[in-house]
């Protein structure tokens, strides 16, 4: 079910074109357009539970115009931002990034060089912050916008590619407003609105479909050395608890689990974002459900940040 209406921009301006994103702690990101300092431009404001909703905050500075904002976040908890921007004298694809702890980046990062108009951008990001941007592309014709399409591979933005050109629309039509989707292993998915098709066959404006594979998953950004260097557990063999010591070597997602000599998930002890540093968790040798473990090896694995370390620990009674 879905709650009440509530207001979030409260100006005498425009305010739209909205975009949402939440993160795994619960935070709520929200981008739009709004004109209250006379031109388009890019407000953010979040929800932190707890505290409530913060004020309005001009994200984007355009000299030009700022528009078509599209938000994604990442398992990291981070929240990755495209729009289409006229500031350098004719509309491109720009982008920005949020890091939980940081915030957002200083300085814009236009991601397209090109005298035509780029515009209709849509982001999506992967576990490990690689970023995934689709958009129209009036490069080869402002009749005949094709789709676009761009990744950050780690911590480098990578050579622009066509998804959709003369080389597979034949007819030279319009493509436009791209939506990207990624699964996690490496395969993009990508949906927009084509016009190639002729109104005499009853059909103009469809909705056609594109798989790509061969994409980046699973590379760790510049940022992000192994999460953790240290993972050790005193006293062990132990009875009846014990104290597990690591060190988180940057601020991120993280899980501490312990798992029995079959594989089986018994116990999950850390679950949260948590700064860089040291930390000790204590576990009691008992499961999720607050049962004693039998006697025997357990494995506790600590992951995050797309790397995991492991190590075995014996509850001995
Ligand atoms: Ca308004
Ligand atoms: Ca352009
Ligand atoms: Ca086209």
């Amino acid at each position: 079910t879905m709650g009440p209406a509530q207001q979030l921009t409260n100006d005498p301006a425009f305010s739209g074109s909205a975009s949402i994103a939440a993160t795994r702690d619960g935070v709520v990101h929200v981008a739009w357009v709004d004109t209250r300092t006379a031109s388009q431009q890019i407000w953010t404001k979040r929800f932190v539970p707890g505290s409530g909703w913060t004020p309005d905050e001009l994200l984007v500075f355009s000299t030009a115009a700022a528009a078509q904002p599209s938000l994604t976040s990442d398992y990291e908890g981070h929240l990755h931002l495209v729009w289409r921007d006229s500031r350098d004298g004719d509309n491109e694809i720009y982008y920005k990034e949020y890091r939980p702890g940081t915030g957002w980046d200083a300085a814009d990062t236009r991601l397209t060089v090109n005298a035509a108009t780029q515009s209709e951008p849509n982001v999506d990001a992967d576990p490990q912050s690689n970023v995934y941007v689709v958009w129209t592309d009036q490069r080869n014709g402002a009749a005949n916008p094709d789709i676009f399409y761009k990744e950050r591979k780690g911590a480098a933005w990578q050579a622009e590619v066509a998804l959709v050109s003369s080389a597979s629309d034949t007819t030279n039509s319009v493509q436009q407003f791209p939506a990207i989707a990624h699964d996690g292993q490496a395969t993009t998915y990508v949906a927009w609105t084509d016009h190639r098709l002729p109104a005499s066959s009853g059909k103009n404006r469809e909705v056609f479909y594109k798989v790509g594979t061969g994409f980046v998953t699973g590379v760790e950004t510049e940022s992000a050395p192994p999460l953790a260097r240290l993972l050790r557990n005193y006293p062990n063999p132990f009875n009846p608890a014990t104290k597990i010591v690591f060190r988180l070597e940057r601020d991120a997602q993280a899980t501490l689990r312990v798992f029995d000599v079959h594989g089986r998930l018994v116990r999950t002890l850390v679950d949260s974002y948590l700064a860089a540093g040291p930390r000790t968790v204590e576990w009691d040798g008992r499961d999720d459900r607050g049962h004693p473990l039998a006697s025997g090896t357990y494995y506790m694995r600590l992951q995050g940040g797309g790397t995991y370390v492991s190590r075995a620990v014996s509850l001995l009674k």
